[in-house]
């Protein structure tokens, strides 16, 4: 581990400037906490205060903060509101808040993503996906169902359901790597989502596909996701294996008026 003593800029040798170039702070504290905890810290072990880290590597609060958001979003470590921040357990994915696309949550995890696709047809709006993607029913759709791996491992089987005015040539150009970056690369980037997660039981044919028994539990989280101009652009239902999956929020009670 590598420490500043306090009052110095800087988080360690990562944040050196290289070829011209300077990390920012949060980043480079980033790295250095993420090479503190595999260096052998266990998941659900406190990692040290907002203070102290400050103290340890002459950064702002601001900076550690930034740093332990983008941890949290990667799923690498948690927070107890009143309790402090843990590393996270490496065998579970935990979903936090943010929106982020399942190759963002698998890379977080520095493991590499993967689909097996199932199906991509263009088919027609049924009631739930006109109800949610604000379509009349009947209205042409893109349908894909992707089985989604981690280093090769089943981890999600994933429905998405997108207008197909907003996808033209999705179909032509066949299965993105990342659904999310391509809509990104066409102006439809999903920025807000509504969704309900409940838990269900895996059928044979899910079961088969993720690799565990029939009647396994598993998360199923619907998500209806807007572009930054409000558009309704991906309605999807992933069922997620209960035991690699968690969804992590952080709550807090509104002040009484
Ligand atoms: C996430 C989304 C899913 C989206 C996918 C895109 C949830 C509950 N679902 O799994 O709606 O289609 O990411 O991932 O988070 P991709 O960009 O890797 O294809």
């Amino acid at each position: 581990m590598t420490t500043k003593p306090a009052g110095t800029s800087g988080v360690g040798p990562s944040a050196a400037p290289s070829a011209g170039e300077r990390e920012p702070k949060h980043a480079a504290l980033r790295a250095e906490l993420l090479a503190l905890i595999d260096d052998g810290m266990r998941p659900h072990q406190p990692l040290p205060s907002e203070r102290e880290l400050m103290q340890r590597y002459g950064v702002s609060r601001m900076t550690v903060r930034r740093a332990m958001e983008r941890l949290c979003t990667e799923g690498r470590v948690y927070r107890v509101q009143g309790a402090g921040t843990f590393v996270a357990d490496p065998s579970t994915i935990s979903k936090s808040l943010h929106l982020t696309s399942f190759s963002e949550d698998i890379r977080g995890r520095r493991m590499i993503p993967g689909s097996r696709l199932l199906v991509m047809e263009r088919t027609e709006a049924d009631l739930a996906c006109a109800r949610d993607l604000f379509l009349t029913p009947g209205t042409p759709v893109v349908h894909l169902e992707r089985l989604r791996l981690a280093d090769d491992e089943p981890m999600c089987l994933e429905n998405s359901w997108l207008p197909e005015d907003v996808v033209h040539g999705l179909l032509d150009e066949g299965e993105p790597p990342s659904l999310y970056a391509w809509l990104d690369r066409v102006g439809a980037a999903p920025v807000h989502a509504d969704q309900t997660i409940r838990a269900t039981v895996v059928d044979t044919r899910q079961a088969q596909l993720l690799g565990v028994p029939a009647h396994f539990p598993a998360l199923q989280v619907e998500r209806v996701a807007r572009d930054v101009k409000g558009r309704a652009v991906e309605r999807a239902v992933s069922l997620y294996r209960s035991d690699r999956y968690d969804y992590r929020l952080s709550i807090s009670r509104e002040p009484r008026p």
